[in-house]
């Protein structure tokens, strides 16, 4: 990047961008912050200016005619200009590009998303291009999308949950759902993100040019486990995400799903506790909780927990 990703990196943003399309976003974010600098740098001068100029001291009388000079004028004029310009010649075009000008269907990898607390899933249709028919009432812990085993469009069809394998300069649709409440596919790479909403089906769309591997987050506060909602974007070479394909079509007949994150404790983590993570209240007590107590002093945060009951007052 250049010099000006100054703000931007100062602002704690995600330096990593590989989209096509994010460089477009960073540089009119870029912009923007610069234009609110200034325009903060300016507005502040100006009242200081105008504090000592026309103070008590110097101005013993107010003067009821104002300002006669136009410079005030031309200057809202100006920042009324370079924002409509912003919005009218920049925003307004790069987001219409994102929402309408989605790319061809036989040039992109299309996925579903299905978010769920505290996971996203994903379901990519295989080899045939078809997806199969979903069913809620199918859901179980060895189907967590409720796929139709009798549809012949799912025999090949991959599910994983937690990464997301796309092979780079190739457009990808995102069709974001979710299971239960609303959540948000976020990756901060792509300069992408999408609610993922109950009965809503929402595309987004990105084309990664950079292979690696990257997060994925979810972008609404969407339950006691919301922190833990992780997962991996891998960009693969074209090679790389063939073997992808392979491997999870071989798996796909012998493999052992793990239990779904709904049979997890609320707020517990996928991949286990985090340290110094707080149980929430009605979740079952780890087995080693008591045991805790007589032995090291528990940690200061779970002390508090442990301690606001008993200090709460009795109606
Ligand atoms: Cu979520």
């Amino acid at each position: 990047m250049n010099s000006l990703a100054l703000i931007n990196e100062f602002l704690g943003m995600p330096p990593n961008n590989a989209s096509s399309h994010g460089y477009q976003i960073d540089h009119i974010l870029e912009f923007c912050h610069w234009f609110m600098a200034t325009l903060f740098v300016g507005w502040s001068a100006f009242f200081i200016y105008v504090l000592l100029r026309f103070r008590k001291g110097r101005q013993p009388v107010a003067d009821h005619g104002g300002v006669r000079s136009g410079i005030s004028t031309h200057l809202e004029f100006s920042v009324v200009l370079i924002e409509a310009v912003l919005l009218l010649g920049f925003a307004i075009p790069l987001w219409g590009k994102r929402v309408n000008q989605f790319p061809p269907g036989k040039e992109a990898l299309l996925v579903h998303v299905v978010a769920q607390q505290f996971s996203f899933n994903y379901h990519l249709p295989g080899a045939d291009g078809q997806f199969a028919r979903r069913d809620v009432n199918l859901v179980s812990n060895s189907n967590p999308l409720g796929i139709d085993p009798n549809d012949p469009a799912g025999k090949d069809d991959i599910v994983t949950t937690g990464e997301l394998h796309v092979p780079v300069n190739r457009p990808v649709i995102a069709e974001l759902s979710s299971k239960d409440v609303i959540h948000d596919f976020f990756l901060p790479s792509m300069r992408i993100a999408g609610d993922a909403i109950p009965g809503s089906l929402i595309p987004v769309w990105f084309t990664p040019v950079k292979t690696g591997t990257d997060e994925v987050i979810c972008g609404q506060l969407c339950g006691l486990g919301h922190y833990g909602m992780k997962g991996t974007l891998v960009v693969d070479t074209p090679q790389d995400y063939q073997a992808w394909l392979k491997e999870r079509a071989e798996l796909a007949g012998t493999q052992t799903t793990p239990p779904a994150p709904t049979q997890r404790p609320p707020g517990e983590p996928i991949g286990g506790a985090a340290p110094g993570t707080i149980s929430p209240p009605g979740a079952p007590k780890p087995p080693n909780a008591d045991a805790q107590g007589a032995g090291a002093s528990p940690h200061p945060a779970q002390q508090l927990h442990n301690a606001a009951p008993a200090a709460s007052p009795t109606p």
